[in-house]
């Protein structure tokens, strides 16, 4: 880690050091090469929505974390970029939510998946789920290898948490009823789009936001957390994303 090059003065010293956890990643086995440049895309409208959690993502927090609350099976679905953003958090989450972890891959290896299992397990992970096997279940119409998944994970799941999707596994899922919660900072994006509650936000961010949230939501019964996710209105909370992005945050959320 170059974070001694980077002094904590610098004015972009937070952006630096997150790109430093996923370049540590890409050298530990965990990211992906082109999980680097996801990132890339991922920075851009991080800095167009002022690099903090608005508070509309917060709305969306809320919404999916009583979505998570309410589902008989939860699972956290993690990819290369995430668990070398947060494990920690991934942990964290999954037992304030009583949630499955996971390892769903776009650019699978037997490598990274083990590595992002070791990491995950390292932090606390008890179960990690998605290590392939013959036992392995396959999602329907969808072409990639995120297809492959855990037969008693995600394939039975009824709301899954999926940090840096790509749309097409979005769009599968739904059609398999499945909730999906999506933390994309791309409002524009097919995921953001098809999911059941959108958190337009860096997923650093989002996932410490959402423990705390869900902590204090664990408290309500489940007519208060029904209630909250019918008021959640998706496009309409991308809508404000999008202007936020359009006309900075100051000038949305005055
Ligand atoms: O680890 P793998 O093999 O599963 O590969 C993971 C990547 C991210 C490489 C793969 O899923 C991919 O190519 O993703 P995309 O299609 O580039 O989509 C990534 C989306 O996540 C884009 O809309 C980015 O804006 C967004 N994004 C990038 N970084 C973050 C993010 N959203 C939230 N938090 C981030 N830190």
């Amino acid at each position: 880690m170059h974070r001694s090059i980077i002094p904590s003065s610098h004015p972009r010293a937070k952006s630096l050091y997150i790109r430093e956890l996923l370049v540590n990643g890409f050298r530990n086995g965990i990211v992906a090469p082109e999980g680097l440049i996801a990132h890339g895309r991922g920075e851009t409208f991080d800095y167009l929505l002022g690099e903090n959690t608005t508070e509309t993502a917060r709305t969306a927090i809320k919404a999916a974390c009583s979505l998570l609350l309410l589902a008989s099976h939860p699972v956290i679905s993690v990819n290369g970029n995430l668990a070398a953003l947060c494990p920690k958090e991934i942990v964290e989450l999954s037992n304030l939510i009583n949630a499955d972890i996971e390892v769903n891959l776009f650019y699978w290896t037997r490598e990274r998946e083990l590595a992002i299992e070791k990491e995950l397990k390292k932090r606390g992970a008890k179960t990690v789920r998605g290590i392939r096997s013959k036992d392995s279940a396959r999602i329907p119409e969808l072409q990639s290898e995120r297809r492959t998944v855990d037969q008693d994970g995600i394939y039975k799941a009824d709301s899954i948490l999926v940090p840096l999707e790509d749309g097409d596994r979005t769009e599968a899922l739904v059609k398999m009823h499945k909730k999906v919660i999506a933390i994309d900072l791309n409002p524009l994006s097919r995921t953001s789009k098809a999911a059941a509650v959108t958190i337009i936000d860096n997923a650093i961010r989002a996932l410490p936001a959402m423990i705390v949230e869900a902590e204090q939501l664990k408290q309500k019964n489940d007519k208060v957390l029904k209630k909250i996710v019918d008021e959640f209105d998706n496009s309409k909370n991308l809508s404000e994303s999008l202007e936020i992005i359009r006309c900075g945050v100051n000038a949305r959320q005055r």
